[in-house]
């Protein structure tokens, strides 16, 4: 039997809190209380909210620098993760180094708290390399595109980890839309079947593209995985504190052999899916307006605030660490060199491949053809 805590059992009673998710930092920055979710963040302090502060606020500048290259012609594409930075830090900060990460193209505030350079974040935006890092030197895989596979790569890995009788947990980040895929549900399946220690942690931003959520999920995403004999908990996804006690419960029952939980972080994408999308065609504004007053990087300044922690000198330091943020960005995207042409089939097989070695061979042939030929 899967053991089951309160914020579960909790998501079929009608009296959760308001609009049904596990809440502790309201929009205005007054902290509740909340029986379940306060022992798991009874450490966090003054410094580490100020920490996480910082975290949310460098992220953001991450992504808007990183959207404003690409509307300059610097990046070829950039997917950004604007309004969602609360759920990615608050659940990445909860994890252990040697726990492992498998996530989509939106997570580069995951990334970035897992220890990836903001110049490693780019060569694959930029179109200079395949991918950015590598894996093991941080604990996350590179981005996964096809939506949903990353849930089998997690539950893989997580099946792995329990077979070699090491504690690490593997978390697989994915989407509202996600969940539509085969892919999950056989992720899902199997976790629950073999109590795999794996966490899917879904940030439903409302949207798949231009697709609402409400087109495909009727009803909460949550309440899909206890189906699978999953637990799950539906939380304020802006809320940076309720997710990293979600995001704490969920590993510890994965580390102590309670297997998966599911977690349905509630935000919203603020930006376009891709900056090759146009949201205001599709976006009702209205609704937009709401979700701006439910900011996470706002509430958790009001909290500060509350506590008399929203000092000049947070503020400078936050700011000087997010200008240095922003300029390094700039700067490391600008000095990406380019690749040779034929490189693009370097690295994709461990072992020479014929098909490969003649596509070279025509690539390189085609390249001759031009000035400078192939290089
Ligand atoms: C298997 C697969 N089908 C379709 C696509 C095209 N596609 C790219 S992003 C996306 C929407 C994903 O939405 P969601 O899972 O909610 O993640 P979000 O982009 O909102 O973070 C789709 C359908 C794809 N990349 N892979
Ligand atoms: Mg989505």
């Amino acid at each position: 039997m899967l053991r089951s805590l309160d914020p579960l059992d909790r998501l079929d009673s009608p009296v959760t809190s308001p609009g049904g998710l596990l809440q502790l930092l309201p929009p205005d920055g007054a902290r509740v209380a909340d029986p379940d979710l306060d022992p798991w963040v009874a450490d966090i302090d003054g410094e580490s909210l100020a920490a996480l502060y910082e975290d949310l606020s460098v992220i953001r500048r991450i992504d808007v620098e990183a959207t404003a290259l690409q509307r300059q012609g610097q990046l070829g594409l950039w997917p950004p993760l604007l309004g969602q930075e609360a759920a990615q830090v608050g659940s990445a900060r909860a994890l252990r180094r040697d726990d492992f990460v498998f996530a989509s193209y939106r997570e580069n505030g995951v990334a970035y708290c897992r220890g990836v350079s903001i110049a490693e974040l780019l060569p694959v935006w930029r179109g200079t390399a395949l991918s950015g890092w590598n894996p093991y030197d941080v604990g996350m895989a590179t981005p996964a595109v096809i939506i949903g596979a990353q849930t089998l790569h997690a539950t893989g890995y997580a099946l792995g980890c329990a077979i070699d009788g090491v504690d690490s947990v593997a978390v697989a980040y994915f989407g509202d839309g996600a969940t539509s895929q085969g892919d999950v549900a056989e992720a899902m399946v199997y976790a629950a079947s073999f109590r795999v220690p794996v966490v899917f942690f879904c940030q439903n931003n409302q949207w798949a593209i231009s697709e609402p959520v409400g087109l495909q999920a009727t009803r909460p995403i949550a309440d899909r995985a206890p189906a699978y004999g999953i637990p799950s908990m539906r939380i304020d996804g802006n809320d940076v504190l309720a997710v990293m006690a979600a995001m704490r419960i969920a590993l510890d029952r994965a580390r102590t052999g309670g297997g998966p939980t599911f977690i349905e972080a509630v935000t919203y994408r603020m930006g376009p899916h891709t900056t090759s999308d146009d949201p205001s065609r599709y976006v009702d504004r209205v609704e937009r307006e709401e979700w701006l007053a439910k900011d996470p990087i706002d509430r958790l300044e009001r909290h500060l605030a509350c506590l008399g922690l929203l000092t000049d000198a947070l503020r400078a330091s936050v700011t000087g660490a997010a200008d240095a943020a922003a300029a390094e960005l700039r700067r490391a995207c600008l000095a990406l060199a380019e690749p040779a042409a034929l490189t693009v089939f370097d690295e994709v097989y461990a072992e020479p491949h014929s098909g490969l070695e003649r596509q070279r061979r025509e690539y390189g042939a085609y390249l001759a053809m031009f000035e400078g030929g192939a290089s």
